[in-house]
């Protein structure tokens, strides 16, 4: 391995979240264990490690509360830092979960009047995200939910979902903003249940929505995971649909707390055929081309060499795991395991061309004189195929 291919770059578009090397670490168990950490800083050490943007909620960048003449010197300073480095935001999203006024929710609380707060609390940032020549607005809805079926009719709630998004979406159309909506599932945490738990709930949902062609997701590693899914198939559906608008990676390992690790300190092998499926999709499938987005947190344990140690070892890790698919993919073994696997005869159409149901039926060798029980003694291959890329994954081969 050489070390170009694995120095990342900006042409590699890795983006950080503010929040993620700027989590102080306060866990519901203990204080903070790092100083704050300046977002111009974070700007300028993430850019000389070879990143090409941050994203960031908006009072990541602009504290809570803040007055407008702080609110200006935040977003110029930031700026500033942008021009310097030529670090893009390719992403905004909002806060709607850490503030007391959010603990049941933003656009699903049962109080109006939150409700209303959080569509123009979202507004306002809009407009910075156009500013900011953003392309994605990401919605996580951490606290839409509840702890209790009692406290919410999910029915309803699904009614102020929607006419939340329906709302903000006419408002970006409007206004001529090029920003597109991605919803981020997850199953839990904060609240005990929250609302579009999963990838499919959340594909589901878009459907229903008005300007549903300006909506995907933004799935996460460690969101899925939690819920015990297999994360690269809930990517392989979203691509499916057309609906992979924006990735989170990290690192999970198994059905526990959101534990936001480094991307591959989790699933490993998932990780590995994920990076396979964002860099070598198969032919003619929808592919991915946005921002390879980190949203993790570096350990409590660690200070801030530890931290900038874990930026990196985000981006090296892909790229490692990058190497290690083209690798996979290039091998002549691995190329006879597919054929002798049938992975392409997947992709063949089960009927023939201008074939009709009164073909099938008159076909013979389709049923009455196939032989089902020779034909299910065959073994897949799947075994052999499986372990050649493990042997990759861990450079054996
Ligand atoms: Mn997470």
């Amino acid at each position: 391995m050489t070390q170009s291919t694995t120095q990342p770059t900006p042409a590699d578009r890795f983006t950080f979240g503010l929040w993620t090397v700027g989590w102080q670490a306060q866990d519901p168990f203990g204080a903070v264990t790092r100083a704050p950490l300046d977002p111009v800083e974070s700007v300028e050490r993430l850019s000389e490690l070879g990143a090409y943007g941050v994203t960031f909620h908006d009072d990541d960048l602009i504290p809570f509360g803040s007055d407008a003449a702080t609110r200006d010197k935040k977003i110029a300073d930031f700026k500033a830092a942008l021009a310097r480095t030529g670090m893009k935001v390719p992403m905004v999203t909002t806060n709607l979960f850490s503030q007391p006024v959010f603990k049941d929710g933003g656009f699903t609380s049962n109080d109006r009047t939150v409700r209303r707060y959080a569509l123009r609390k979202v507004m306002r940032n809009l407009d910075l995200a156009a500013e900011l020549g953003a392309s994605t607005y990401v919605f996580w809805g951490g606290r839409e939910g509840s702890e209790s079926e009692a406290a919410k009719d999910v029915r309803i709630a699904l009614d102020r979902y929607r006419e939340g998004l329906d709302t903000l979406a006419g408002y970006v159309k409007d206004r001529g903003y090029g920003l597109r909506f991605a919803l981020e599932p997850k199953p839990n945490e904060p609240r005990g249940d929250i609302i579009l738990p999963t990838i499919g709930h959340a594909l589901a949902f878009i459907n229903s929505l008005e300007h549903a062609d300006m909506v995907g997701l933004n799935p996460e590693v460690g969101h899925e995971q939690m819920a015990g899914l297999n994360f690269v198939h809930g990517v392989a559906q979203a691509l499916w649909h057309g609906k992979l608008f924006h990735i989170d990676l990290n690192g999970q390992r198994g059905v526990k707390y959101d534990q936001d690790l480094i991307f591959g300190h989790g699933d490993l092998i998932n990780a590995f055929f994920l990076v396979d499926l964002l860099e070598n999709g198969v032919e003619g499938a929808n592919s991915y081309d946005g921002p390879r987005h980190f949203d993790y947190k570096p350990l409590r344990t660690e200070d801030f060499d530890g931290v900038w140690a874990s930026a990196a070892a985000n981006m090296r890790t892909y790229l490692l795991l990058k190497e290690r698919a083209l690798a996979f993919r290039a091998d002549p073994e691995v190329q006879q395991a597919m054929v002798d696997a049938k992975i392409g005869e997947l992709a063949l159409p089960t009927l023939a061309a201008g074939e009709s149901v009164e073909d099938l039926l008159s076909d013979r060798s389709a049923f009455e004189d196939f032989d089902a029980v020779a034909v299910g003694k065959r073994g897949c291959g799947f075994v052999r195929l499986n372990q050649l890329a493990v042997e990759h994954l861990m450079g054996a081969r």
